[in-house]
């Protein structure tokens, strides 16, 4: 019996498949299975030298679940306007069917040349890949990396999560180290289950964490948000007050902690330490108030790039890497407040 979620998923694109039958001439045609015939456009048809107004990009964003993704969004909508570059931009509400779904209609669409799509999950795509590649619809992949065969996308442009967790490990650390605290009992907040981000920032900071003899004592989803964070970190201290750290995956569930710690009477960055990811404004404003020790950057502003790579790959250029990560740092309360307002002040996100 095929698992429920792979059902879901066939199901979807049959369904769409339908759709597009559907839409088009509004008449209910037979349902067809998608081995239709697509409108092929061969990258670098002969002679065509492709810019970026060229770009017709049927981008599929996750949702809108943080401040990271806003300003990925804004990327992408603020970079096309400026480079003329058509984006048809779908928001799948954080939502797999959704994402396989546009991306089968993106494939579908004949003034898509290029599809990109930054995955919710790490699977799921296998239908939707093999078609762009039967169409010869070029795919990039942004923010977050899938378990798919590189030969079935052209690039992924985004971090390195695995580097990022081991960052935040070595932030833990030093913030334990610094407490003086002899138990190191770190609680995890984790990204929604699926996404790369979490996957592999947990992975990373597991490679770290023995380090300096940080214990994980326990791991919940607050799907990247504040509100369930804070439940997710309450019921944490309900379970028990021997917590020294919280490891965060992104700023609002770090944010989320934090309210909960001190509605708990306890002090963050004092008797709790905190680490985010992100380094968004709300974030650096928790490091300027001390209540997050350190934010693990991560680069949302990924458009450039990513436009720039779709017009490699249209004229048929074959030395980009099949991964670009993002340049990125870490901040620190510890840098004071002076310096981090100052940096604030600089940056986009
Ligand atoms: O950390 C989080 C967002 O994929 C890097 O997704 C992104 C993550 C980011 O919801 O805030």
């Amino acid at each position: 019996m095929m698992k429920s979620r792979t059902l879901r998923i066939a199901l979807t694109v049959a369904a769409a498949a339908v759709l597009a039958g559907c839409s088009s001439s509004g008449a209910t045609t037979a349902p067809v299975v998608t081995t239709a015939p697509v409108v092929t456009t061969a990258p670098s048809a002969a002679g065509k030298v492709f810019t970026l107004k060229d770009l017709t990009v049927g981008f599929i964003q996750t949702g809108s679940e943080s401040g990271w993704r806003a300003a990925n969004t804004a990327s992408f909508k603020e970079t096309a306007a400026t480079e003329g570059v058509t984006l048809k931009f779908y928001d799948a509400q954080n939502k797999l069917e959704n994402q396989v779904s546009a991306f089968h209609n993106f494939v579908q669409d004949p003034s898509v040349n290029v599809i990109v799509l930054a995955a919710l999950d790490v699977t799921g795509y296998d239908t939707v890949l093999a078609e762009a590649k039967a169409a010869n619809k070029l795919v990039v992949l942004e923010d977050r990396r899938i378990d798919a065969d590189s030969s079935m996308y052209y690039t992924y442009i985004g971090s390195d999560f695995i580097n990022e967790g081991h960052e935040g490990a070595k932030a833990m650390c030093d913030l334990l180290t610094a407490a003086k605290v002899t138990k190191k009992n770190v609680v995890e907040i984790s990204g929604a289950v699926g996404a790369s981000a979490g996957i592999d920032r947990a992975k990373g900071f597991r490679e770290k964490m023995g380090d300096c003899g940080i214990t994980v004592t326990a791991t919940q989803t607050g799907n990247w948000g504040v509100p369930e964070s804070k439940a997710v970190m309450e019921a944490f201290l309900k379970q028990s007050k021997d917590i020294q750290g919280v490891f965060a995956h992104n700023d609002e569930e770090a944010i989320g902690a934090i309210q909960a710690i001190k509605e708990a009477g306890l002090v963050p960055g004092k008797d709790i330490q905190v680490v985010g990811f992100d380094a968004t404004a709300d974030g650096f404003k928790s490091l300027i108030s001390g209540e997050m020790g350190a934010d693990i950057e991560c680069n949302p502003l990924l458009a450039p790039q990513v436009f720039d790579a779709a017009v490699k790959g249209l004229n048929g250029d074959t030395t980009v890497p099949k991964w670009v990560p993002s340049q990125e740092g870490q901040f620190f309360a510890a840098q004071g407040a002076d310096a981090l307002n100052a940096l604030l002040k600089t940056r986009k996100y």
